[in-house]
């Protein structure tokens, strides 16, 4: 609001700063202006506040972590460490509800209950009947995805045996859970007895819970998560790159816009199709509009850029930006990062927010419900009242700024772009692994939070990154963050990367850093560095590989369940912001130090960009010297003189 000055401490992002001059001059309030109000406390920050009884709240000071207990005797290192297992449940419940729903939904499609989805990948789904153990044969596709439907949601509930998908990782790491006992059983079960474990007066020994946090959040990467992502490819389509733009300059003055939200996409495929039907477009022209323009926030963005091109209006942090451009008529919301503020401000606007899912309403909303079996008349009708509402419409004011991507990148495609149709293979995505044309491979993943400059931690990471030679593959809102920075375009590699990173990126047509798809869309990168791994030559697991993830601007606790399956399932992973444990000296170390003996690989914290990149680069360098495949080489340091450069 007015007292915020200098926008640009704020955000990197143009679009993002005319938009928070127009709050500040119209008295809006954002999630900027709520940041500064909100100053948190050194106990929630510790992880050290437990409130889980109403014998509490109690609070352990960090400072002196040995004095005081719990109203039950509870310590530190059991407080700090219940929280972080519940932040691990919360996330894996998120991304597998979503993946539930998926489920259904192939179900009824597969059993003709619904007339609006049908399987559009058959390669997939044979794929995903194989790793199942779903006999094909001479078998109707629609019987397949039936029974590949139904053994996915029975997963859910499954009480004992090994999670299937999660066959999928290399031998060496299943038997690392498997000694452990973290191999997951079912991802209902998993989340339940997270929950359980952690309620007062059961699980008070801080490295057993956090051994069913790693089952938890293995349910989830290689369950929840892997059974969204597979099951919308086969529904859906399996994406492929296209083309299409960022930013909030998507918007237009003279179209009918209408921003679709959340993270699943079971909706907004239909209103993608739905806004395309020749009635809806005759409706807009009759309400004196151009046409329907559709543009995405968040996840949902994501799933429909990857499949069909819908530009993105923005991240996380943009969502309330988008409304204060006074042109989005219909903002479409379904679960997960969806402010509540967005209903106050666009009660100053004449846009629509419009909730869809019976799981999650909010004040200042309108609910219209959808259900799959009638989902595209649930579509028409939205968009039908976004056209209605064009003629309320005030004054506009839309930044004119949008950045070219190339988006839609996975498993499938790095093994088809390498290898080609005919022989299909990671073997020449190894080679330039081992023969040091690619460093190595980097996951960036997650959220924005204001409580760092927006896009900016992202931003520098990734340019850092590639700039070292490392290909960067990103999901969420993060990705997001860098396409608007023109980083997602082939013509970046000959201009920051290293020789042998932007031959190997020009040799087969593709941007270092390759956007991969939504938060459910990390199990894509499992199943990559799975391949590596399977292709051979880079070690016999997933933890031998050069490779690391990141989440430099993480808020959602969605994202510590990412971060505590990367890990376990071997790849080094290092958070910004601000971590969760600080608390408790024994669980950080558990997790910062002993998990490099139980798992092979570990988390690690580190807010500044420039060291978490040379945390990354160290690490990936230790890989290559232990596989034998080192080459000394200098740091590359981004410095300001190369970003103005850039800037040109
Ligand atoms: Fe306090 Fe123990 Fe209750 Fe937590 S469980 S609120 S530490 S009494
Ligand atoms: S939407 S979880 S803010 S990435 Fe997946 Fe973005 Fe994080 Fe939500």
């Amino acid at each position: 609001m007015a007292e915020i000055e200098d926008f640009g401490e704020l955000t990197s992002c143009e679009a993002s700063i005319e938009m928070l001059r127009k709050a500040a001059e119209e008295g809006q309030e954002t999630a900027f202006d709520r940041v500064a109000q909100q100053k948190g406390c050194a106990f929630g920050e510790a992880g050290s506040c437990c409130r889980i009884c109403a014998m509490g709240p109690c609070r352990i000071n960090p400072k002196k972590p040995d004095e005081s207990r719990g109203v039950c005797g509870a310590t530190m290192d059991t407080i700090v460490a219940r929280n972080f297992a519940r932040m691990i449940a919360g996330g894996s419940s998120a991304h597998s509800d979503h993946g539930r729903a998926v489920a259904e939904t192939l179900i009824m499609a597969a059993k003709g209950e619904t007339a609006d989805y049908e399987v559009k990948d058959r390669i997939k789904l044979l794929e995903v009947a194989a790793d199942l153990g779903v006999e094909v044969g001479d078998r109707d596709i629609n019987d397949i995805a039936l029974e590949v439907g139904e053994r996915c949601l029975a997963m859910f509930g499954q009480q004992e045996g090994e999670l299937a998908l999660a066959q999928r990782a290399p031998e060496p790491r299943k038997e690392i859970w498997r000694k452990l006992g973290v191999f997951p059983r079912g991802i209902d079960r998993e989340v339940v007895e997270m929950m359980h474990r952690t309620s007062i007066g059961v699980d008070q020994d801080y490295e057993n819970i956090l051994l069913q946090g790693t089952r938890c959040a293995l349910a989830d990467g290689w369950g929840g998560s892997m059974i969204g992502t597979e099951l919308q490819d086969i529904l859906f389509g399996t994406p492929t790159p296209l083309e299409s733009k960022v930013n909030l300059g998507v918007l237009k003055e003279d179209e009918v816009n209408i921003v679709v939200h959340g993270h699943e996409p079971l909706l907004s495929e239909m209103i993608v199709l739905a806004a395309s039907l020749p009635e809806m477009l005759e409706k807009a022209r009759a309400a004196g509009a151009k046409g329907i323009n559709l543009a995405g926030i968040c996840c949902t963005a994501n799933e429909v850029l990857t499949r069909h091109g819908v530009p993105i209006a923005g991240n996380v942090l943009q969502q309330e930006l988008a409304i204060l451009t006074g042109a989005v008529e219909a903002m479409i919301v379904d679960v997960q990062c969806v402010y509540q503020g967005i209903g106050q401000i666009a009660s100053c606007f004449h846009t629509d927010i419009i909730t869809t899912s019976p799981r999650a309403k909010m004040p200042h909303a309108k609910h219209i419900e959808f259900h799959e079996d009638h989902a595209l008349e649930t579509a028409k009708k939205i968009v039908s009242e976004a056209i209605d509402n064009f003629k309320n419409r005030g004054k506009v004011q839309i930044p004119s700024n949008t950045e070219s991507l190339i988006a839609g990148f996975n498993h499938e495609y790095i093994n088809y772009m390498l290898g080609g149709r005919y022989r299909a293979s990671y073997r020449p995505l190894n080679d330039a692994v081992i023969d040091g044309r690619i460093r190595g491979v980097v996951g960036v993943v997650g959220c924005n939070n204001p409580r760092v400059k927006h896009d900016d931690i992202h931003t520098r990471v990734v340019r850092e990154l590639i700039a070292n030679g490392c290909l960067v593959l990103m999901t969420g809102c993060a990705a997001q963050s860098v396409a608007k920075a023109g980083l997602m375009l082939p013509e970046v590699a000959r201009e920051i990367c290293p020789q042998g990173l932007w031959e190997v990126c020009e040799a087969v047509g593709i941007p270092p850093v390759l956007h991969c798809g939504s938060c459910v869309d990390n199990s894509r990168i499992l199943i990559a560095a799975t391949a590596m791994v399977h292709e051979g030559g880079l070690g016999d697991d997933i933890s031998d590989l050069p490779a690391a993830g990141c989440a430099p601007e993480w808020m959602s606790e969605k994202a510590i369940a990412i971060g505590q399956y990367f890990v376990t399932s071997g790849v080094y992973t290092v958070f910004g912001v601000k971590w969760p444990t600080l608390g408790s000296k024994a669980v950080t170390d558990l997790l910062f130090e002993k998990y490099k003996d139980l798992y092979k690989n570990c988390w690690d914290y580190e807010p500044d960009p420039e060291k978490m990149v040379g945390k990354i680069l160290n690490v990936i360098d230790n890989k290559r010297e232990a596989l034998g495949i080192s080459a000394k080489r200098e740091r590359v340091l981004f410095d300001m003189a190369m970003r103005r450069e850039l800037e040109v």
